[in-house]
């Protein structure tokens, strides 16, 4: 049993597209939770003539996690005034963390000439969002909070980048402020697919083996652009710098018409995901940095079988 068979892919996708959003040309990356029966997505979108290279952050809600409706007021944007807008430049790739009672949501920002940053902020409506801080300085896309403290401390998965090398780090706070006690947990390895780069796709997800880590890798060099896979690993639940199992397989490679051909040929890239309670990860994922789609697991069977595979 490979692990791609354990992923269904949603027969109608894609859920979104450019056209569900007036002057949009690209609906894409999408962090995900439930918020009171809605199911939440935060789509990066593209709008050209708009500020901020036209990339914003709009809230897209759905009753069943299959039809959603964006809304067309954004909800991360750079024409918005308060701390840290001056980095709004290129946003995208929005994760979301329910944690002691709020919505922690990071997101990649951008200063030209400067590089890549992580923005830390929070909201309980979904309507207003409060930037708190530069979370992580360049080059590093993306902090992603894990959804609870472990041995009382938060902890994140940080993705710095040098040059083509984006590598799988954890770091650790006692406040969500200051974050120390960094730490190499994963890098580029020797398969064709996995050895560029790779970064953290959602949340971690819990389950009995362990930290379930959903990310995404990447196949570059030679002749062709670089194709994005996804692929899971599984963490210690009291350690999450113990890697328990990484296996040399990928769950999910650009193979459908809308994964293959978009404005990014090649990609799959998931920021977010739903674990329904009966343990179904509903994976939401941009095709081909274009459109957004949706497949679907269950998380202790991945689990499972990423600790079978990788203790052969
Ligand atoms: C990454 C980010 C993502 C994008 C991916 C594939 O570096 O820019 O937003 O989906 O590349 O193009």
């Amino acid at each position: 049993m490979h692990l791609t068979e354990l992923v269904k892919r949603y027969a109608g996708n894609p859920l979104l597209t450019q056209d569900d959003l007036p002057g949009a040309d690209a609906v894409f990356n999408a962090g995900a939770v439930k918020f009171k029966d809605k199911y939440i997505l935060l789509v990066s979108v593209s709008i050209p003539g708009k500020a901020g290279n036209g990339r914003a952050i709009h809230v897209a809600e759905s009753d069943d996690g299959i039809a959603f409706k964006i809304r067309e007021t954004p909800f991360i944007a750079p024409e918005q005034s308060g701390p840290f807008t001056e980095f709004d430049y290129d946003i995208c790739d929005p994760r979301i963390t329910p944690l002691d009672g709020t919505y922690y949501i990071t997101y990649p920002a951008h200063l030209p000439g400067v590089g890549v940053i992580g923005i830390m902020g929070k909201t309980d409506d979904f309507v207003n969002f409060e930037r708190l801080s530069v979370a992580a300085m360049p080059w590093n896309r993306v902090p992603v909070l894990f959804p609870e403290k472990i041995n009382g401390m938060y902890w994140r998965l940080d993705r710095p980048m040098f040059n083509e090398n984006g590598t799988l780090w954890t770091s650790q706070s006692r406040d969500l402020e200051f974050w120390g006690r960094h730490h190499l947990l994963a890098r580029a390895q020797r398969q064709v697919w996995n050895s560029m780069k790779l970064g953290p796709s959602g949340i971690p997800i819990r389950t009995g083996r362990g930290w379930l880590v959903i990310y995404h890798a990447v196949a570059g060099g030679g002749m062709s652009t670089p194709i994005y896979h996804q692929a899971a690993m599984v963490l210690k639940l009291d350690d999450p710098n113990t890697v328990l199992a990484r296996p040399d397989e990928y769950i999910l490679a650009p193979k459908m018409e809308y994964e293959r051909h978009g404005r990014v040929p090649n990609v799959v890239f998931s920021c977010g995901h739903i674990v329904e309670p009966d343990g179904q990860v509903k994976l939401y994922y941009a095709g081909a940095d274009t459109c957004i789609c949706l497949a679907t697991f269950n998380a202790e069977e991945m689990a499972d079988a990423c600790c079978r595979l990788a203790a052969k």
